[in-house]
């Protein structure tokens, strides 16, 4: 069996090796293509392809592909540009040892800024009488209660945050308020001191945030995107980010990735500006992840029952 691997822009050898390696543990006999640089683009006949932001080619070209698995949780890239045809399932990768990392993430963009902790480093304060923040711990919102979302609504629970979580539809959740649908958005925001999106970017969840939602979250908020730059209108919150009504925000995700040299984000006092790491995929879960699948699949289950297929009319 041929499977087809496109990395673009992550290293391919990581990639490659994990594969490989998850193969023969899942005991799969497979060859796994880098199907990048090829010359000619031929097809190799692969029945499985992986892909991280794959180019047209690869499905004009390979006509035996039976499932598309994304390297990575977003598919939006993926579904917008249809490069994908209509026929060919797609699953994408859940959790994998992402939502970990994301979670660490965002309780870290927390403490900074309720420990005050951006007062130190070179620069900053030497004062060992610093004052030590101590106020009540503001309250911690999460949009999405998805692997990712509930991974950091977790985490934050643990530094005993109160923590809300939104999602499209209910979700009960231990020991934290749940809300769903967008009847129950703005109230969330209202409660919301620190807003974590973790959502999915969908036809539903784009623009999500404009002036008019950012302006719920109460006085002095502060925003964390690790989900996608398109759900957040970015000229209304710089504008709230400008009047006041908003703390702060840190940004790992934007509508144009690699931030523009020129957006205003890179140097407003307020902002946090990441390259989009808060959540890289780990090599060997994510190709464990894929290894059991394939495995699945081969056995005869069908693709709809796997954890990570993607629906395409809900958009992930
Ligand atoms: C992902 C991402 O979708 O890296 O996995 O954003």
């Amino acid at each position: 069996m041929k499977v087809a691997l496109v990395t673009s822009s992550m290293p391919l050898a990581p990639w490659q090796h994990g594969i490989a390696r998850a193969f023969s543990e899942a005991g799969l006999a497979a060859e796994v293509v880098p199907w990048e640089g090829r010359q000619p683009r031929s097809a190799i006949g692969a029945r499985y392809a992986l892909v991280w932001l794959p180019p047209a080619e690869l499905f004009e070209v390979e006509h035996d592909l039976e499932v598309v698995f994304n390297l990575g949780a977003g598919v939006d890239r993926l579904l917008a540009n249809a490069v994908v045809p209509e026929r060919l399932p797609i699953v994408r990768l859940v959790d994998a040892g992402m939502a970990p990392r994301m979670a660490e993430y965002v309780c870290f963009a927390i403490a900074r800024a309720t420990r005050g902790l951006e007062r130190f480093g070179p620069g900053g304060l030497r004062d060992w009488n610093a004052s030590r923040p101590r106020g009540k711990p503001p309250t911690v919102g999460v949009l999405g209660a998805g692997a990712i979302g509930s991974k950091i609504a977790e985490a934050a629970a643990m530094f005993n945050y109160p923590v809300r979580v939104w999602s499209r539809t209910s979700r009960a959740f231990a020991s934290m308020e749940s809300f769903a649908g967008l009847e129950q958005l703005d109230v969330f925001l209202a409660g919301s001191n620190f807003l974590v999106n973790a959502l999915p970017l969908t036809r539903d969840t784009e623009n999500l945030l404009d002036r008019a939602r950012l302006s719920k979250l109460p006085e002095g908020a502060h925003v964390i995107n690790v989900g996608r730059g398109a759900t957040i209108v970015d000229a209304d919150l710089l504008a709230l980010l400008d009047d006041g009504h908003l703390g702060g925000a840190t940004l790992d995700v934007f509508r144009v990735e690699p931030l523009p040299d020129d957006d205003p984000y890179w140097s407003h006092p307020k902002v946090i500006v990441t390259p989009h790491l808060s959540g890289p995929t780990p090599v060997a879960p994510a190709a464990t992840q894929i290894a059991d699948a394939i495995v699945q699949l081969e056995r005869g289950v069908p693709v709809s029952s796997l954890p990570g297929y993607v629906d395409r009319a809900r958009g992930y």
